[in-house]
């Protein structure tokens, strides 16, 4: 209990720690932390959570991006269902892909956006003739968008990779585009495509402070160790 409200106290506001670098001795100190989980299962259970907790909570110090640290498996991005998506019921199984690779999920909520969060969350796109309409199907009620950040392993790289090519009539069979979707303006999901844009876009969606929850999945060491 302790442990948990520190966390929460500890961890700024995302917007304020998005602008933040890390040092290299954080960058370090944290990839060190989860690669050392499996050297301590013979620990037996609970002292791998104990561990694998302890070492969690130190990628929300200060010193941490609201993305994690790139390369290691507290990589964080921002993926999320559009209201097309959310009519179409796919949110399931959208959640269902993420998951079943082992992917934690750590964010998670359903709301209307702000024009205000929507044009600056597709910023890159202000110009686009497209851009007036994409920011009135997101926000104008219809459904929700189902906002999420999932954290792992090169998780937005792969997650770009799961989600498919952004004109779906280009999306490989098997990705979520390319199975559910056939026009670009009705591509029902949105992933990070670098790092930047995964700090940037969890610092939009999930700003407040205990937005994002860190827990440690019973199964982990079966996902993560290595031999
Ligand atoms: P992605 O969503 O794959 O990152 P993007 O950032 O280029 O692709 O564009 C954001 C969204 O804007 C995209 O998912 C759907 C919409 N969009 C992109 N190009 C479009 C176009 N030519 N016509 C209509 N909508 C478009
Ligand atoms: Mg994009």
């Amino acid at each position: 209990m302790f442990a948990r409200s520190f966390v929460r106290a500890a961890r700024p506001a995302a917007s304020a720690m998005k602008a933040r670098a890390f040092s290299t001795g954080a960058r370090a100190g944290a990839s060190a932390g989860f690669r050392s989980i499996g050297k301590v299962a013979a620990v037996g259970a609970v002292g791998v959570a104990a561990y694998a907790y302890s070492q969690n909570t130190s990628i929300h110090a200060d010193s941490k991006s609201v993305a994690g640290v790139k390369g290691t498996f507290s990589e964080r991005t921002f993926i999320a269902v559009k209201p097309d998506g959310v009519q179409r019921g796919l949110v399931a199984k959208i959640i269902s892909r993420f998951e079943e690779r082992g992917y934690k999920l750590v964010g998670l909520k359903a709301m209307v956006p702000s024009r205000e969060l929507a044009e600056e969350h597709y910023a890159d796109l202000k110009g686009r003739p497209f851009f007036g309409g994409l920011v009135d199907y997101m926000t104008n009620g219809k459904a929700p968008v189902v906002a999420m950040v999932w954290e792992g392993k090169d998780v937005i790289r792969q997650g770009r990779a799961m989600i498919g090519a952004t004109n779906p009539l280009e999306s490989a069979p098997g990705t979520i585009r390319g199975q559910y979707c056939q026009v670009v303006g009705r591509n029902i999901v949105h992933g990070s495509d670098s790092f930047e844009s995964a700090e940037k876009e969890i610092g939009l969606w999930f700003g407040k402070a205990g937005e994002l929850i860190d827990w440690t999945p019973a199964n982990w060491e079966w996902i993560a160790s290595d031999n």
